[in-house]
């Protein structure tokens, strides 16, 4: 398992050159920052003031170190946990918020809350389904390959996605056509209740890239340096049409599953207590604060200014006028069907009395 920064923020191997001090300091505060949102999110949904929330504690270095290692405009397919991806990339706070309070800004009028995209970002919009991506993106990719495109396609997917067909025809597929994705898979050990020793009996999930003839790689997907270098090799080898490469990243979930989820009722404080001591995000600021880089002062301040934007942002989206209830009706078929524009009517009907 490639693995370079250790609990104690010490490194288990020189640092290779293109890891700069500067790339370390932008990538903890995309992380710090990640957590902040999380944090926030957490908070004001059982206020009512947002919608369910899936939150990425515990996993920011597997999202942002991954993240940083494409270029701009490589293509990202996400899933529904992926925030800190959105924050690497600078989407900005406010469209965030409108899409999370489902405002009448928020680009995908409310369908389908917690899943987004950016076109502008080239991040793409997922499914709920899991794993239904992991083809899509195969595909886009082979079509990169057929236009002779240097456009690398990185998708994200959970160690419960593996078990599903689509992974396997997808990587099945992407080993032989040699088409330039990335295939990042978060072990995070548990798929909502199901925990990975129920879930496959395979020794590990990069032993299933390697049986479809994939490279594939384990990383320590808690160490910010170990996930960039991984995936940037794993994109180099795509941008060559060299092939897809597989990689399993190992983290944890350190929070439920969703604002839905109450992660008490299937395993202990205590695993969850081991997992917190491997803290991605302490890691890299016990290397970076020996390194002279980081200090607690600054991160008081980063914190208190994120905080505010976060703040502002969520005041900024709840002024804006609500979405209006009828958007339920559109964008899915081209004309309404007699019997949803029968309810479309009722639904008018009773608003004005
Ligand atoms: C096809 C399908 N089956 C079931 C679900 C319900 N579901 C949502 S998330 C999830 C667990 C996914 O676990 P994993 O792939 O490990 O991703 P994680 O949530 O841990 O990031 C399940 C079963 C779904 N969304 N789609
Ligand atoms: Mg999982």
């Amino acid at each position: 398992m490639l693995s370079l920064l250790n609990d104690d923020g010490s490194l288990s191997k020189p640092l290779p050159e293109e890891v700069t001090d500067k790339l370390l300091l932008s990538m903890f505060k995309d992380m710090l920052a990640s957590r902040l949102f999380d944090e926030w999110m957490l908070k004001i949904h059982p206020m009512g003031r947002a919608s369910r929330y899936p939150p990425s504690e515990g996993q920011e270095a597997a999202m942002v170190g991954s993240a940083y290692a494409l270029d701009e405009r490589d293509i990202i397919f996400p899933t529904y946990r992926e925030f800190p991806v959105f924050i690497a990339r600078k989407v900005p706070l406010l469209e965030l918020m409108d899409r999370m309070l489902a405002n009448s800004r928020d680009v995908l009028k409310g369908h389908e809350i917690t899943l987004y995209g950016n076109a502008q970002r080239r991040i793409v919009v997922p499914v709920g389904a899991v794993s239904l991506m992991i083809p899509v993106a195969v595909g886009f990719s082979l079509a990169c390959k057929l236009r002779n495109e240097p456009t690398v396609a990185l998708v994200y997917f959970g160690d419960g996605a593996t078990s599903k067909g689509d992974f396997h025809e997808a990587a099945n597929f992407a080993a032989l056509f040699k088409t330039p994705t990335v295939f990042f898979c978060q072990n995070n050990q548990w798929a909502i209740s199901v925990p990975i020793n129920l879930q496959t009996a395979s020794e590990n999930i990069a032993v299933k890239g390697r049986a479809y003839g994939m490279e594939s790689v384990q990383v320590d997907g808690n160490d910010v340096i170990a996930v960039y270098l991984a995936t940037r090799r794993a994109a180099e080898r795509a941008r060559r049409f060299e092939g897809p490469t597989l990689i399993e990243a190992i983290t944890y979930r350190l929070g439920p599953h969703t604002t839905a989820d109450d992660p008490k009722r299937y395993r202990s404080d205590e695993e969850v207590e081991r997992w917190r001591r491997r803290d991605p995000i302490m890691r890299l600021r016990r290397y970076l604060e020996k390194a002279g880089l980081w200090s607690s002062e600054e991160e008081l301040k980063f914190v208190e200014e994120f905080r505010d934007e976060l703040r502002r942002a969520t005041e900024d989206a709840e002024a804006a006028p609500q979405l209006s209830p009828e958007v339920i009706f559109e964008d899915i078929y081209s004309s309404l069907p007699w019997h949803l524009q029968e309810e479309l009517e009722e639904m008018r009907r009773s608003q004005d009395s």
